[in-house]
């Protein structure tokens, strides 16, 4: 892994949460961007090298609108960088992580992601992220 990319955190409301967020860190969100194959608005704050992306669900299928309805508002994710991603892929699954996709796919902030399944990471999920060239 070259860096922890961003934390992801699941809210109910972008709009109520940008405010807190903003309130929070002493500075606005800087974008926000939706990225409709997963059912998500994201917003995006920046914390020295790391960024924060508020997630909300667009549609009741999102894996965020279940995980807010299982375990409420939260920490959803942690993503890191990686550089290329299908080798690291190849590295994890060969190391006994489940991967949740066989090839990246489009995720916010011009990424390719993947995903680890949260119960081969000790309950956290783990996205794998690769600017996309
Ligand atoms: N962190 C930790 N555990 C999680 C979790 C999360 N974010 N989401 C779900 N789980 C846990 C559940 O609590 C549940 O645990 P128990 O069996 O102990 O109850 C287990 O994983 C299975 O969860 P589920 O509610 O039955 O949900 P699904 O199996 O349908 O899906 C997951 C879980 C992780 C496979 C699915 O959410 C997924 O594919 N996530 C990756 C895609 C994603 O999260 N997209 C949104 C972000 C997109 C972006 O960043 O751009």
């Amino acid at each position: 892994m070259k860096k922890l990319e961003h934390i992801g955190i699941a809210v109910k409301s972008l709009d109520v949460s940008n405010k807190l967020f903003a309130k929070l860190l002493g500075k606005p969100h800087y974008k926000i961007e939706e990225v409709e194959s997963e059912g998500v608005r994201t917003s995006f704050f920046a914390v020295g090298d790391i960024k924060i992306e508020l997630l909300e669900a667009t549609r009741p299928d999102s894996a965020i609108a279940k995980y807010i309805e299982k375990r409420g508002e939260g920490l959803h994710h942690l993503a890191f960088e990686v550089d290329p991603i299908e080798t690291k892929m190849s590295e994890l699954a060969e190391s006994g992580f489940k991967l949740l996709a066989d090839e990246p796919k489009p995720g916010a902030d011009n990424k390719a992601i993947v995903f680890l399944h949260p119960k081969t990471t000790n309950g956290v999920l783990v996205e794998l992220c690769q600017e996309r060239r």
